[in-house]
């Protein structure tokens, strides 16, 4: 059965076309952790709330999802829910606490501490906050942008959930992989089928994307990213399409943004079963267009840090960028966006700025 939900007609469906792989008259434009530390009124409201606590309640959850799209009101093309990746380790029956990032005050570390994973994850039910702060989120944007739903990839989550936190060397989630390859690689299945049936609940809920983060990709070999973390994001992509189609729900596009694999570039759009991949900062787009050829859309993938460099180099920076991928013709398949999410020190006037620079020069001349 479709999802039985009345939301508003959506005004802007542009990045819903770049992701179909659609012409569009300019690039849509969003920017990854928009909603964040950067936004006075987030800092303001962060104050008197936990972070799990706003997750948890659809209302909180809306309101901060809805912050940047106030501010920046007909320059951002999106909203993305206000959530984290950690809610699915907590889903599988860890203890998690944001101190500032994500920590587990018990880390997964031996083989017997995967019993204390729950056996079976009762998805729907654990996370149903989630799908009701999307469905509530969807009725408070009144269609001015489309919603995206997102996980983290299950690479991601397992080496937070061994690390017990952030990693400079990610020594101890590493190790794993290599004592343990067959336990792992059931693991990350395990993560992405609980990953897997998170998407489809956010996309029932009213999610007209998803995107599936692996930040930590950037730490794995070519070899280590195509043996553990790639089966688990195609098992993703495979089961969210599956379970869609059985259930008659229109599918959405998805996203994989696998941060630092610019070495599988190729295997990633042409196996991994996904409509758009998220670039870093590292390639510049026509050479990733050119390794991934045209069956994806591309997301990315300015250098956050270009939004520290002042106007003048926000100006030339996208400039350039637009000319030198578009020539003067209409963008294709492309969905502006950071190579990495917004920093807290960034001057929101000058994400306000980047923004009017992307809509002017990524407009066919
Ligand atoms: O102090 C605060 O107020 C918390 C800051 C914060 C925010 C705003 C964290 C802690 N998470 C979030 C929200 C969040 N996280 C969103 C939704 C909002 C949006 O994008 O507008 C999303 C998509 C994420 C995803 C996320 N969380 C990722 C993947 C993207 C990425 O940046 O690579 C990762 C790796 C996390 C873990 C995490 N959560 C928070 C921090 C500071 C971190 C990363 C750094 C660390 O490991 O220490």
């Amino acid at each position: 059965m479709a999802p039985q939900h009345d939301f508003p007609p959506l005004t802007n469906d542009l990045i819903l076309r770049a992701a179909r792989g659609e012409q569009t008259e300019r690039a849509p434009v969003w920017v990854m952790r928009q909603a964040g530390r950067y936004l006075p009124e987030y800092r303001e409201l962060r104050k008197n709330h936990e972070f799990f606590e706003i997750c948890q309640t659809p209302a909180l959850a809306a309101e901060f999802t809805l912050q940047p799209i106030r501010r920046y009101s007909g320059l951002l093309d999106a909203a993305i829910i206000f959530c984290d990746i950690m809610v699915v380790p907590q889903a599988m029956g860890l203890e998690v606490i944001m101190n500032p990032g994500p920590s587990l005050p018990n880390p997964i570390r031996e083989l017997e501490d995967l019993k204390r994973l729950r056996e079976k994850v009762d998805v729907d039910k654990e996370l149903g906050y989630v799908y009701d702060a999307i469905t509530l989120t969807r009725k408070e944007l009144k269609g001015q942008v489309p919603l995206i739903g997102f996980c983290g990839a299950p690479w991601t989550l397992m080496a937070y959930m061994i690390e017990g936190g952030g990693s400079k060397s990610f020594q101890l989630a590493k190790s794993w992989l290599f004592k343990y390859p067959e336990e792992s690689k059931a693991l990350l299945l395990k993560i992405g089928d609980v990953c897997a049936d998170y998407l489809v609940g956010q996309i029932k809920a009213g999610a007209q994307m998803a995107q599936v983060f692996d930040s930590w990709a950037s730490e794995l070999s070519t070899y280590d990213f195509m043996t553990f973390s790639l089966p688990s994001l195609k098992h993703i992509a495979n089961k969210v399409r599956s379970r869609l189609g059985a259930e008659g729900i229109p599918q959405v596009p998805l996203t994989l943004f696998a941060k630092g694999a610019n070495s599988t570039l190729d295997i990633q759009a042409k196996e991994a079963g996904y409509d758009t991949i998220g670039l870093d900062w590292i390639y510049d787009l026509a050479t990733a267009r050119s390794i991934v050829g045209d069956g994806v859309a591309l997301q990315g993938n300015f250098d956050p840090n270009v939004l520290y460099g002042g106007r003048e180099a926000i100006d030339r920076e996208v400039k350039r960028v637009c000319q030198s991928f578009l020539g003067g013709k209409a963008p294709k398949a492309w969905i502006a966006n950071l190579g990495h999410g917004i920093t807290p020190g960034v001057d929101p006037d000058d994400l306000k700025f980047f923004l009017e620079c992307v809509h002017k020069y990524s407009a066919a001349s």
